[in-house]
């Protein structure tokens, strides 16, 4: 029931994507929001210096400054902070599962990894990254970039990562939902931009493309899969809504996480907790 349909993978490898609609139902979501929500406060918190202190002792790093961006490991997590310092809010935690076992569900339920195992061509996954972006209403853009580039120094088995963005509310063009440019996995690795500072390297220069930009504006629980180096970014969320969405990478098992370099293998097929 799993099984990607051969459409589906003719337009992976046509286009780079595919889309399911509402994968999760919405007793499911209100749990998953749940814990993006706990995984969110907890950091806050302990930003703050309230919460349970770390056993470890080293829960929350400097912040850094990179450009106009702010980052900083907190609770095993590397924290983005969103660009405007007045919402106080994060816009993206990574690794995440960590700080809340609702999460680690999300991961090993099979509607999310079976179809990247096809993908992949394995029997079975470990988990290469998982990441909560938190677009609050206000919450910034992120730039059109590809994955595989920015993943290259790192992953054990670039050629078999593969991606999925799972919606966890209504993504909308107003509140800033994912665009992607079908077609541009093909060519690779593009141009980033240059004279943008230091981030400018992870961000791709798309005014040679020719293929025109879709957004991906689905109902919450929706799934799209995505290959490394589809061209994707999206916009500010003008909204008064949250555009929460959980991002996962999966490689053949027994391969290393991105950024922390612990391993773990998908574990069950037990559903999402509701
Ligand atoms: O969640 C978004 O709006 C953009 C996600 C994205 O492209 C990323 O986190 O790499």
């Amino acid at each position: 029931m799993h099984e990607i349909t051969p459409e589906e993978r003719d337009q992976f490898e046509r286009l780079g994507f595919f889309t399911r609609l509402s994968v999760f139902s919405e007793t499911e979501l209100a749990g998953i929001r749940a814990a993006a929500e706990n995984a969110h406060q907890r950091v806050l918190d302990a930003a703050d210096g309230k919460g349970e202190p770390d056993p470890g002792g080293d829960d929350v790093g400097p912040v850094a400054q990179v450009d106009n961006q702010k980052y900083q490991e907190i609770l095993g997590s590397t924290i983005k902070w969103e660009w405007d310092d007045d919402l106080r809010a994060v816009r993206s935690m990574e690794p995440v599962f960590q700080l809340d076992d609702r999460l680690a569900g999300v991961i090993d339920d099979p509607r999310i990894w079976k179809p990247c195992a096809e993908i992949v061509g394995c029997e079975t996954l470990s988990l290469f990254s998982d990441k909560l972006n938190v677009k609050r209403p206000g919450g910034a853009p992120f730039p059109w970039h590809q994955e595989g580039p920015y993943w290259a120094y790192g992953a054990e088995d670039l050629e078999r990562v593969v991606t999925l963005i799972l919606y966890l509310d209504d993504a909308t063009v107003d509140n800033g939902c994912l665009w992607i440019i079908p077609g541009t996995h093909k060519y690779g690795a593009l141009e980033s931009l240059k004279d943008r500072g230091t981030l400018g390297r992870l961000y791709t220069d798309v005014d040679a493309l020719e293929e025109e930009p879709l957004a991906l504006d689905l109902p919450a629980g929706s799934v799209g899969f995505f290959h490394r180096d589809i061209v994707h970014g999206s916009q500010t969320n003008r909204t008064d809504q949250n555009r929460r969405a959980y991002l996962l990478a999966y490689q053949p098992s027994g391969l290393s996480q991105w950024r922390n370099g612990q391993k773990r293998d998908i574990r069950s097929e037990s559903p999402a907790r509701g």
